[in-house]
């Protein structure tokens, strides 16, 4: 009991960043539907909250990209896809994360703000028409490719 005590104690005081041995990728799924792309408002963190996303989050080990998108997509949004094409290219975060965006098609249910403070629909125009102080830093650059699939769809 003592060494476990001890044991909860130190990881607890090391903190959640030293012991993160999680892989380093995020992937982000462009859902494509009717011509338009959802995008999704972040609530959090505070930095971030009110700018819009690509819907996603980190890889767990062992997971493939597409089995991440697919599990963040049912835990954020409570709708199933499926994972298709990189979308531009990879985004390096200053903090070492690497951002993947991947289109994705809606399979069953609809999507729903379950962990954003809400969701959107986009086409080409609405994308060229938004302020890009408006959307989280990394995902700007995707959004030339996201207009250039939506003007093909
Ligand atoms: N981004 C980002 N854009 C984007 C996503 C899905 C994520 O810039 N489209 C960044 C934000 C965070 C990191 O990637 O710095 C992890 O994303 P997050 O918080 O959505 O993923 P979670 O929920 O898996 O992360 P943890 O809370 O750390 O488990």
């Amino acid at each position: 009991f003592v060494m476990m005590g001890w044991l909860i104690a130190t990881r607890s005081a090391r903190g959640a960043e030293e012991t993160d041995d999680r892989p380093k990728d995020v992937v982000a799924a462009a859902v494509v539907d009717a011509g338009r792309v959802l995008l999704a408002q972040r609530a959090h963190p505070v930095e971030l909250a009110g700018k819009w996303e690509l819907p996603g989050g980190r890889v767990e080990s062992g997971e493939t990209h597409a089995a991440a998108l697919v599990r963040e997509i049912r835990e954020e949004l409570g709708a199933e896809v499926e994972a298709g094409d990189a979308v531009g290219k990879p985004v390096t975060l200053p903090n070492g994360l690497v951002l993947h965006a991947y289109r994705a098609r809606l399979r069953a249910g609809t999507p729903a703000a379950l962990e954003h403070l809400d969701l959107q629909w986009f086409t080409a125009d609405d994308l060229r028409r938004l302020d890009l102080d408006d959307v989280v830093p990394a995902d700007r650059d995707w959004i030339p490719e996201l207009c250039i699939i939506l003007d093909d769809a």
